[in-house]
């Protein structure tokens, strides 16, 4: 498994989603049985649900890019992937975005209802970090690499990550938002917890600090990049493309990339961060090759 240069985006995350899932489904059949009646099927259906699995994608090939060997990070991914699909669950209750679609399917409150999927979403954290004590055996890592994840891992998924920037991004609802406040925005909802993959891929590999700091500069660029192309996809993409309502940024009033600077000043922004993420990977002498596929792939993806 050393670090793939030759490698397409698409071949990347074809390998990240068949590594990630069988980890995810093994989670969800446990789930399943240890919290009875729909909770467990609600938690078992969110789990397995089936996502692109960038996040994965992107700390396998961060992992690797510093030396990294074995299969078993993909746990690692699937604690990740965890975190992110708890926060598509609750993204979609109707007291957050209310959307009815979520990766070609009902999303968790439609198929079962809101207490249900609320439920489900809380009970997805603590399970996100027995997947990533699990992985942390798995490797063989010591325990404070396992602390270094987990520390990465929550810190993003809190209010100066992930939460925070939702939160801003639902107070921002009908309102113009200045370009400042709208990054802001899109590094904590988005942005943090796609830096904190990269950076876990690194901490995995037990990797040196200039290895990690470039990891994470590339996360960081490359976090922002994904969510003004989900801007751009969400104004310009199909529901059916996309397995998710389109057009909903313009529907809820939402400031996105899109109505702040239009769709191609947005596709243009979204290539210069994933060439300067790259440039961070160069200017560590970090191997960039599949890191570099998954920056090209992000900016100008399709879905
Ligand atoms: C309590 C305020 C508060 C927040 C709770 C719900 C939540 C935490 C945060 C929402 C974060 C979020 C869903 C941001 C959007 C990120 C995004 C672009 C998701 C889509 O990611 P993809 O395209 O999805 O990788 P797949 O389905 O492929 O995994």
């Amino acid at each position: 498994m050393a670090e793939a240069t030759a490698r397409s985006a698409t071949d990347l995350l074809s390998e990240a989603r068949d590594l990630t899932d069988r980890i995810l489904d093994r989670w969800a059949r446990r789930l399943g049985d240890e919290v009875p009646g729909r909770d467990g099927e609600a938690l078992a259906y969110a789990l397995a649900t089936p996502g692109k699995r960038v996040r994965a994608a992107l700390l396998l090939a961060s992992y690797r890019a510093v030396g990294g060997e074995s299969e078993a990070v993909a746990e690692v991914a699937a604690a990740v992937e965890t975190v992110h699909t708890y926060s598509l669950v609750h993204d979609d209750l109707p007291c957050m975005d209310d959307d009815a679609l979520r990766r070609g399917r009902p999303t968790t409150h439609v198929a079962f209802d809101v207490p249900t999927a609320t439920r489900a979403g809380y009970l997805l954290v603590p399970v996100a970090a027995r997947v990533l004590a699990a992985a942390a055996d798995a490797l063989a890592l010591p325990p404070a690499a396992l602390g270094r994840m987990a520390g990465e891992l929550f810190r993003s998924g809190g209010i100066q990550g992930m939460v925070g920037g939702q939160w801003l991004d639902l107070e921002a609802e009908g309102r113009t938002l200045a370009l400042a406040d709208l990054i802001a925005v899109h590094r904590g909802k988005t942005g943090a917890l796609i830096r904190a993959a990269c950076t876990l891929g690194a901490i995995a590999a037990e990797a040196g600090p200039t290895e990690v700091a470039a990891l994470t500069e590339y996360g960081e660029d490359i976090g922002l990049a994904f969510q003004i192309a989900d801007d751009v996809l969400d104004a310009t993409g199909t529901s059916e493309e996309l397995g998710k309502t389109a057009g909903r940024d313009a529907q809820l009033a939402k400031s996105t990339y899109v109505s702040v600077m239009g769709v191609d000043a947005a596709r243009a922004e979204a290539e210069r961060l994933a060439r300067q993420a790259v440039g961070h990977l160069e200017a560590a002498g970090v191997p960039s090759g599949a890191l570099g596929a998954l920056a090209g792939y992000i900016a100008s993806r399709n879905s």
